[in-house]
């Protein structure tokens, strides 16, 4: 390893909460690798942010009816407090709609741009004619030419994993109006990555560590030969392309959002008053780049960025791209749309961030997918965290404070079985380290838990209950031991478990932070003051994860029959609304109008007039049947003439989900204004 590593994790899209299939991916083993190499006191930075831009966060905007200003604010700021809830501990939490990021975004295009690095194309693109705009990405949707599914994205199929473009998707629809577009001709700049290829796969070749799964994802897109990628967008929210006759065009997503790191990272060398402190990571050849992503995103850190970087030329390449497979939940895919997911905000009210910590550790999808359940959960809670490391430190520090005083005794004449347990403190730390350094953070996890396992199990064979009555010497020997194997713990868990490790140091009388290289046999000094303090874990009962199970159910019923509901219409203003004029009415008499199946001539009293309206609710209702059906009217309606009859108005009509109509009544005298 070298002098300095920057880490960076996937910079979460902010348009909506992070669940804990996205801390699996990226955050939390991100976090875990960082703490580590801060304990060994690596000069080590951690860099993440929102990503603000792309179709995601418009088309949330869209669907909510608020600008996509709102949406990234509101889930910039949830986001970053999530994150520290749970105790990942970036140096910077960014955003790519910062002033500091358009600018770097945008030299960094100019310099590639001025390279003559970009292929300028005209292309025939999806158009939707009546939301009169283009449809780049998952503007569009349809279905999928790879597995037939047809709810497919415009660049990328959910189900079969394909990246498609949305040129590609049969029977294409507009994510807006759901109209099929139409094609016009827009001009773009390409990323020819096939001109590349060759330069890329040299480097390539010597990254000899990754991990399987990522290289074998990279191999499968350079098999199939790497094609033109646009890097603009005709949209309006992104960063603005920087070059004449193209100010009204954004780049892509994919473009500026890793360098969103580059803008984090020089940020965040700002805020300390060391303006160019950012280079020494981003410009100096002995620092490792290591970027924490989900398999999702693979290509882009693997191929596209590491592309733009080659070709830029000014920055260090990734050291490392350890991607992570996916979480599923209870055996199914996290789903946002379908409400299958467990939100970190409300996790957290209920649990302590470490316990998700560790569990979640122990399941990361390092090598393939992987479930989260709450059984599981529980289980982990209860037989690892309890029954092992917690009933560890309880046995010890409660025996120390009964029966040893209080204190940590001396070791007088260790035993052949006191000296191997304490030569497992530099035997697991060694392996821990390891684990940690290749990226297998589960296996880290795990052979930090068998320390306490060994301990646990010492313990029982010193048997302390019966020595103490027999032998003081054997017994504080054995206590002596068990209090050095908990002080190792409580720096060997801390990436894991932060908080509960400074529970338990204190416990121990560790006032100062230890380091890793601290962790040594006689880390505690004898003599050093002990106290039980509080149990570290306590079990979950069953009824609470059962708790949990249900609402999970309740909250994945509940979005389903949401779907089932039309969508809200864009919001409007209160002054949109009174321009209505809505009034009560009654209807005097009705009547079919010849050739319109659908259609009835209404005759209602408005109090002030009579008026005749045309009502589409022939297929619903009999004329003989309206007289006296009182009714609410829009009565400043401009006229218009149906079937060659003017109407002069709109009945107001109530259109359940089986597609019968109601009508909205009110007793008011006619020509009452309904406000
Ligand atoms: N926002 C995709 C995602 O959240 C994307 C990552 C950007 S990393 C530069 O999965
Ligand atoms: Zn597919």
């Amino acid at each position: 390893m070298s002098e300095r590593i920057l880490v960076t994790s996937a910079l979460p899209y902010a348009n909506g909460p992070i669940h804990l299939g996205h801390l699996a991916g990226a955050y939390l083993p991100a976090d875990l690798f960082v703490r580590f190499k801060r304990l060994q006191n690596k000069d080590i930075i951690h860099i993440c942010g929102s990503d603000e831009h792309g179709v995601p966060i418009t088309l949330a905007a869209e669907k909510r009816g608020v600008t996509p200003q709102d949406i990234v604010d509101q889930y910039h700021n949830e986001n970053k407090q999530i994150f520290e809830n749970v105790g990942i501990d970036f140096d910077y939490y960014g955003r790519t709609s910062s002033k500091a990021h358009y600018k770097t975004a945008q030299d960094f295009f100019l310099n590639l741009y001025d390279k003559g690095v970009f292929k300028r194309k005209e292309q025939e693109q999806l158009y939707d004619e009546e939301a009169d705009m283009f449809l780049p990405d998952r503007y569009v949707k349809g279905t999928c030419p790879n597995c037939g599914y047809e709810e497919a994205y415009g660049d990328q199929c959910e189900s079969c994993g394909t990246s498609l473009s949305p040129n590609e998707l049969i029977n294409p629809k507009s994510a807006i109006t759901g109209n099929t577009p139409v094609t016009r001709k827009t001009e773009h700049f390409y990323l020819p990555l096939g001109d590349y290829q060759p330069e890329l796969e040299k480097w390539l070749e010597t990254r000899k560590n990754w991990k399987p799964n990522v290289m074998g994802q990279v191999k499968s897109w350079l098999n199939d030969g790497l094609s033109d990628r646009a890097m603009t967008r005709d949209l309006s929210w992104g960063v603005p392309v920087p070059v004449e006759g193209f100010e009204d065009k954004v780049m892509y997503v994919w473009f500026d959002a890793p360098i969103g790191y580059i803008s984090a990272t020089r940020e965040w060398a700002a805020e300390q008053g060391q303006e160019d402190k950012w280079k020494e990571y981003w410009q100096n050849e002995d620092t490792e780049l290591v970027h924490f992503i989900g398999k999702d995103n693979i290509v882009f850190h693997c191929i596209i960025f590491p592309t733009l970087l080659m070709l830029h030329g000014d920055y260090v390449m990734p050291e490392n791209v350890p991607a992570n497979e996916f979480l599923n939940l209870e055996g199914k895919k996290f789903s946002t749309s379908r409400g299958w997911a467990v939100w970190l905000d409300e996790f957290l009210e209920e649990f302590e961030a470490d316990l998700l910590r560790y569990v979640l550790g122990t399941i990361l999808p390092e090598t393939k997918d992987a479930d989260f359940s709450w059984k599981d959960f529980q289980g982990k809670v209860n037989s690892e965290l309890a029954d092992i490391l917690g009933n560890f430190v309880h046995r010890t520090t409660s025996f120390t404070e009964n029966y040893a005083g209080g204190t940590v005794p001396p070791l007088e004449n260790p035993s052949e079985k006191d000296l191997e347990a304490l030569e497992q403190i530099q035997v697991q730390k060694e392996k821990i380290a390891q684990s940690y350094d290749a990226y297998r953070l589960r296996e880290a996890i795990a052979e930090t838990m068998n320390l306490a396992r060994i301990g646990n199990k010492y313990f029982t064979e010193m048997e302390p209950w019966r020595t103490r009555k027999e032998d003081m010497t054997i017994c504080n020997n054995t206590l002596h031991v068990c209090l050095q194997l908990c002080a190792a713990l409580s720096v060997l868990f801390d990436p894991v478990m932060p908080q509960k490790m400074e529970q338990l140091r204190k416990q121990l009388g560790i006032n100062k932070k230890p380091a890793w290289k601290d962790v040594q046999r006689d880390m505690l000094p004898i003599g050093t003051q002990v106290d039980k303090g509080e149990i570290l874990f306590h079990k979950i009962e069953d009824e609470i994860v059962e708790k949990q199970l249900n609402k999970l159910e309740q909250q994945s019923a509940d979005t389903e029959s949401a779907d089932n509901y039309e969508p809200l219409k864009e919001e409007i203003q209160f002054g949109d609304f009174m321009k209505m004029d809505i009034r009560a009415g009654e209807i005097i008499s009705a009547e079919e109008i010849k050739k319109a199946d659908k259609l009835l001539k209404l005759t209602v009293n408005l109090g002030f007039e009579t008026r005749t309206i045309v009502s589409g609710i022939a297929k619903h209702f009999k004329p003989k049947e309206l007289a006296g059906q009182k009714v609410c009217v829009l009565a400043n309606l401009a006229p218009k003439a149906l079937m060659g009859v003017e109407s002069n108005g709109m009945i107001l009509m109530a259109e359940e989900d089986d597609g019968s109509l109601k009508f909205v009544e009110t007793d008011s005298a006619p020509g009452s204004p309904v406000t």
